[in-house]
């Protein structure tokens, strides 16, 4: 009998003791790993879609978490999503609205709120700020874009050179800090942000030949002739026919192209080419020319002409930035089993994003910026145990200027005024009773290299207004239900009156609620001409 007391005694002790080590688990904050990478396209993710790649460890995310099939941008661009993910405001609002523009670090952001909430901070890889990191306790970032091979980091003590591969170095350096640096009393949220895969495409030594000679899918939109589209698609400079350069970008030797008389995409190009190559170690460059060698001697060879070259440029650009691809998926599983073997998985909330959507030859293109799906939309992919069930998905409208807030709230901080977007937990908790009804995007960086001209627009569920401006004035709007591809402009299709006229209006009042309005955009005009005069970019 007495045994039996014992017994039950220590079984009932066992079990207090058990759901209080729970409680305390679970009330420790949430640690935050945000994944940040440069141009990945969502049709270049296995989650969203295989026909390209098999990405299974970026995958892991959506299995054990959340794949939002509606992520979008406000400005696709590198530095102005990187500075709306920090601030949750629009561009106009948080002093980058383009790449030219120098991030103003005395503006309220997520690492600060997160520091003074008494987590530890810290950014690895690629920033693109032109300031230096505020708000991160430790900071080792790429200066400017970066390079793939024999990288150079920014931090506090300076610029160090580190040898190897920008994909495998930005890694190690943020386990390097998970394991030694960071202080283990103390939540953390860790920004790892990856270059990869960023134009110009140089694979890792280890995927040189994956995607070589494999046929791969082409859109088909590739050979889109805008006929219904305003002139800003025509004028724009980012098709692969005739704005990708056959040296930087497909990896041609410039004798070659010398040889074979193809001048256009020399110059700058030929020196970022060589420049590139020039960095590589002198058993890389012999490891390159196996695998590149005989593409250029067969290019010489049975050189494409007319459509069979943009087809050539197409394949050649997909194996490159698949290759690239190939080691951020790696990479991010080394981290993710570094989380499981240190216990970290169930606590960390992992976020993984990149600063826009990219053109993969749809509409003939490569690069971003357009207020089309393929730019304007991103991968989203969030794995949070406690909250989020494994293998969800998700359609609601949401946006980058969501980060910010999503992070304050899952960690129990006020989320302040300014900050312009919306908490996702209630869509992690199942608890969303409404949702917004429509996105706002305003781009800026023309003119510029691309040539995009200046649009801002609203996207609604079904449909898509947009409007450009500076040198032009025209509007578009797309049916996205019976047009997914954007084919079809219906701006002036008379059946389409009445969605026309609610969508303007709809426009303005989003303009309204984020503050952006023409006076304010004049304003704007003024001083980027004046920056583009004292760069004696226009006279
Ligand atoms: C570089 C690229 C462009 C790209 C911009 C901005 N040219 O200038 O194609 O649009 O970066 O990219 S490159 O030949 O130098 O690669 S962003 O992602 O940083 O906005
Ligand atoms: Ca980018």
């Amino acid at each position: 009998m007495r045994n039996f007391h014992l017994l039950t005694l220590l079984v009932i002790s066992n079990f207090f003791m058990e759901s209080c080590q729970e409680k305390q688990v679970d009330e420790t904050p949430p640690n935050i790993l945000f994944i940040i990478t440069d141009d990945h396209a969502y049709q270049a993710l296995s989650a969203y879609d295989d026909k390209l790649i098999q990405t299974p460890h970026i995958d892991r995310l959506a299995n054990e978490g959340m794949l939002f099939h509606r992520a979008y941008v406000t400005n696709s661009i590198c530095s102005p999503s990187r500075a709306v993910a920090l601030t949750g405001k629009f561009s106009h609002l948080n002093s980058v609205r383009d790449n030219l523009d120098v991030f103003d670090t005395l503006q309220v952001t997520f690492p600060k709120i997160l520091q003074k909430e008494g987590y530890e901070t810290a950014i690895y890889g690629k920033w693109h700020l032109k300031s230096n990191p505020k708000g991160f306790d430790y900071w080792e970032v790429l200066p400017d874009q970066g390079h793939y091979y024999h990288p150079e980091l920014k931090s506090e003590e300076g610029l160090t050179k580190h040898k190897g591969y920008v994909t495998d170095i930005i890694t190690q350096r943020a386990i390097h800090y998970l394991d030694s640096l960071r202080d283990k009393s103390k939540p953390f949220m860790l920004m790892y942000n990856h270059k990869a895969p960023h134009r110009q495409w140089w694979p890792s030594m280890h995927d040189l030949e994956d995607f070589k000679y494999k046929k791969i899918p082409v859109p088909e939109t590739l050979f889109d002739e805008y006929r219904t589209k305003s002139s800003a698609s025509q004028e724009a400079e980012m098709r692969i026919k005739d704005h990708m350069a056959l040296s930087a970008d497909n990896k041609i030797a410039p004798e070659i192209l010398k040889r074979l008389n193809f001048k256009e995409f020399l110059g700058w190009y030929e020196g970022a080419y060589k420049e590139r190559f020039n960095r590589l170690t002198k058993e890389e460059q012999e490891q390159w020319l196996k695998v590149y060698g005989p593409i250029n001697e067969d290019f010489e060879k049975n050189t494409p002409k007319g459509k069979a070259l943009t087809l050539w440029k197409y394949q050649r650009y997909m194996e490159d930035y698949l290759g690239t691809i190939k080691s951020v998926d790696r990479n991010i599983g080394e981290v993710l089993d570094y989380l499981d073997k240190n216990g970290l998985s169930r606590n960390t909330i992992v976020v993984y994003t990149s600063d826009q959507g990219f053109y993969l030859g749809e509409h003939g293109w490569f690069d971003k910026r357009f207020m089309y799906e393929e730019s304007f939309r991103t991968p989203l992919l969030i794995r949070y145990p406690k909250l989020i069930k494994p293998g969800s998905t998700n359609y609601d409208l949401v946006q980058n200027i969501d980060f910010a807030p999503t992070v304050l709230d899952l960690a129990g901080a006020a989320i302040p005024k300014e900050m312009q977007g919306l908490s996702l937990k209630p869509i992690f908790e199942n608890k969303k009773k409404t949702w917004r009804d429509a996105l706002y995007y305003h781009y800026y960086e023309y003119p510029g290299i691309h040539m995009v001209k200046r649009h801002y627009g609203i996207r609604t569920d079904r449909y898509k207004l947009i409007r450009f401006y500076y040198d032009i004035e025209a509007w578009e709007m797309y049916d996205l239900e019976k047009d997914p591809q954007e084919m079809f402009n219906v701006y002036n299709n008379p059946q389409y009156r009445a969605a026309r006229e609610r969508l303007h209006k709809r426009l303005e009042e989003l303009r309204v609620q984020y503050q952006d309005n023409d006076s304010l955009n004049q304003n704007f005009i003024k001083s980027d001409l004046e920056r583009m005069r004292s760069l004696g970019w226009i006279d």
